[in-house]
């Protein structure tokens, strides 16, 4: 007979629990996602099927989990904003990263064949790490989705160039070198002179960027109210500079609304 209390043994279960009143920002990334796109032939640089895929599965999250208000994206990356308040899972980090991460890797390989009809995927399957981390301030949590736009932007416009130029015959090593401490109105205009290609004319889901959020429908459409009198809402994506002022003032039920 064991004679272990059940107290005892929970006992070293404490759990880390988030600041209270504070924007909780789960962030999610593909692991090994360098061979992962190697091996699924990912378009380069952006692959507009993947990309979309991650987005499905943002949206995804976002139905499943109401208290995600914005969600923004790139690469192979998701950041998942809980709302100020939220309880969910106690404000236990482990539960809410394991939970939003494990719901997204699963909808990843399920809607997979959606995106790549012709690819089957190939194993080890895809899977995601995940963080969360706590921001003070709406100025605050604006400057981390600030921080990843720009980090958006930076790798695209690198990331474009070098594979125009090794598209055009150089080695990747080459292209490396040549592109070394260039600035970003270089390599701007490097590729306009050698390529032709106007960056502002590129995809703006390259350029941008994805964000994800619940928006009101259309208010004079008769079938935008809800059972219960209120106008429905739906889950949109959108490619847009959410570093400016206009994004956030446009948009001013995202970080406040009570829900
Ligand atoms: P990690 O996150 O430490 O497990 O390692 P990785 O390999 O996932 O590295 P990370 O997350 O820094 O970089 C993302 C990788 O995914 C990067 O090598 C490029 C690749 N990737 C993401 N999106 C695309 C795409 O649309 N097209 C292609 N060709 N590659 C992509
Ligand atoms: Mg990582
Ligand atoms: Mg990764
Ligand atoms: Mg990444
Ligand atoms: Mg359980």
């Amino acid at each position: 007979i064991n004679k272990v209390k059940p107290e005892y043994v929970k006992s070293f279960e404490f759990e880390r629990k988030l600041l209270p009143s504070t924007w909780i920002v789960v962030r999610i990334d593909g692991r090994h996602f360098h061979r992962f796109s190697e091996e699924h032939e990912f378009e380069k640089p952006n692959d507009g099927r993947a990309l979309n895929l991650m987005n499905s599965c943002a949206v995804a999250v976002m139905e499943e989990f109401k208290d995600v208000v914005f969600s923004y994206g790139v690469s192979d990356e998701f950041s998942f904003v809980l709302k100020r308040d939220s309880q969910f899972h106690d404000r236990h980090a482990s539960g809410i990263v394991s939970v939003i991460v494990s719901f997204f890797s699963s909808m990843y390989v399920m809607k997979w064949k959606g995106f790549f009809p012709q690819k089957g995927l190939k194993n080890p399957p895809p899977s995601f790490d995940g963080r969360a981390v706590c921001y003070p301030s709406k100025e605050i949590l604006r400057d981390y989705l600030a921080w990843r736009q720009v980090d958006c932007h930076i790798n695209n416009q690198y990331n474009t160039c070098f594979w125009m130029l090794v598209k055009s015959g150089k080695s990747k090593s080459e292209a490396q070198d040549y592109l070394k401490g260039t600035r970003a109105q270089e390599k701007s205009e490097l590729l306009v002179q050698q390529f032709g290609i106007d960056y502002q004319t590129l995809p703006a889901m390259f350029r941008q960027g994805s964000s994800v959020f619940w928006d009101k429908e259309d208010p004079t459409e008769r079938y935008s109210d809800g059972p219960d009198g209120k106008s429905r809402k739906k889950v949109v994506v959108e490619h847009c500079n959410i570093i400016e002022q206009s994004f956030w003032e446009a948009h001013p039920n995202i970080l406040d609304e009570e829900r």
